[in-house]
């Protein structure tokens, strides 16, 4: 008897030293486990006999009932205290301020490019891509540039050899090889901008040998020049978001147009800065920003179409400039210096592009 209730004593004691679920579980299992103290009693009731036998078992259960119940409850202050740890050992402090927002920045080009599609999108435009390096026909043949033309010199365009079986390609040196293509490979009624890189040779204070162009193309079969006149002003008025924005249109000359205008818009200058828009007290001024006209006849059947039968308008201008102008940017050729200070001062927040619905 006086073992039994030693044996409780010590099982208490550990039970209630255990200090971890682990040393706990260690406890139970050196009093229940197979080779357990409390095991090996229960085995040797069997050697008692008669009422020894009886008192013991009855003792030994009652040994067993409160260190189970000893055991039990100290499972349950242990959690409890682990519980309590995690509280607040993974504390979130819920008045930190969230995470700051990704540094990148939309390069100008890059919004205005998505502005414009935006724009003409919701016109019933769709968006038209070819490759940069194109055959002679594509940027100058089909746009019924001949061969003896200026823009086609070695000191224009950047010819490259060795392609295209032996002849010349060329960088293209505008975006309407792009819009020739779309006339080959599409029927009309045709509605399509091209906007992207181009190339010229040349370098200066406003010229950059690369740069990016918008083109637009539309034609069906009754296409006229009020249509090209609605479509610019429209565009105009909706980049600059100025909706009495003066345009004005001013004869010109281009071999793939006739007849051929430049689109000048309204602005002022007051104390040596431009402002886009209301001529004010300010001398009136106008801004060329864009070449236009109808497609020449000879382009049209280059591109595989029916002049007889279609006509249509086109116009193309520098998406660079129109950046520039829009966004207060003084000088070209800080676009393509990659300098992080000019990106987080002049870029785009991604999150910000404009879509048909918002942005612009
Ligand atoms: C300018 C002038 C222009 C076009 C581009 C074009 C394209 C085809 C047929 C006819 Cl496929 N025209 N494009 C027409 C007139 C002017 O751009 O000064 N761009 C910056």
């Amino acid at each position: 008897m006086i073992e039994v209730i030693e044996l409780q004593v010590s099982l208490l004691e550990e039970v209630a030293a255990a200090d971890s679920l682990d040393a706990l579980e260690a406890v139970r299992v050196s009093a229940f486990g197979k080779k357990g103290r409390i095991t090996e009693q229960m085995k040797s009731l069997s050697q008692l006999d008669g009422d020894l036998r009886k008192e013991s078992g009855q003792a030994l259960n009652l040994v067993k009932d409160a260190v189970l119940e000893a055991i039990t409850a100290r499972q349950a202050d242990l959690n409890a205290a682990e519980l309590e740890a995690r509280l607040t050992h993974e504390i979130i402090d819920v008045t930190l301020p969230p995470r700051p927002r990704p540094d990148g920045r939309l390069h100008p080009v890059s919004q205005v490019t998505e502005e414009c599609i935006a724009i003409f999108g919701e016109m019933g435009f769709t968006v038209a891509e070819g490759p940069d390096i194109e055959d002679d026909f594509h940027n100058f043949t089909a746009l019924n540039i001949p061969p003896e033309h200026p823009a086609r010199q070695m000191h224009d365009t950047f010819y490259l050899k060795g392609q295209d079986g032996g002849a010349l390609s060329v960088l293209r040196t505008h975006t309407s090889p792009v819009q020739i293509r779309t006339m080959e490979t599409s029927k009309p009624p045709i509605r399509v901008i091209a906007p992207g890189r181009t190339y010229r040779s040349d370098s200066d204070a406003t010229h950059t040998p690369m740069f990016h162009q918008i083109e637009a193309l539309v034609i069906d079969e009754t296409t006229h020049m009020g249509h090209l006149k609605g479509c610019i002003i429209d565009f105009c008025r909706a980049f600059f978001d100025i909706s009495d924005l003066p345009v004005r249109f001013r004869p010109s000359y281009f071999p793939f147009t006739e007849p051929s205008m430049e689109v000048d818009i309204g602005c002022s200058r007051e104390g040596g800065e431009l402002r886009i828009g209301n001529f004010g007290e300010g001398a009136d001024n106008w801004l060329e920003i864009m070449g236009s006209g109808m497609v020449h006849p000879k382009v049209l059947e280059h591109g595989g179409i029916d002049s007889a039968r279609y006509q249509g308008f086109a116009f193309g201008m520098g998406i660079d400039r129109i950046a520039m102008l829009k966004y207060g940017i003084p000088d070209l050729r800080t676009f393509f210096d990659a300098d992080i200070r000019w990106i987080k001062h002049y870029g785009f927040v991604p999150l910000a592009v404009p879509s048909m619905v918002r942005g612009l």
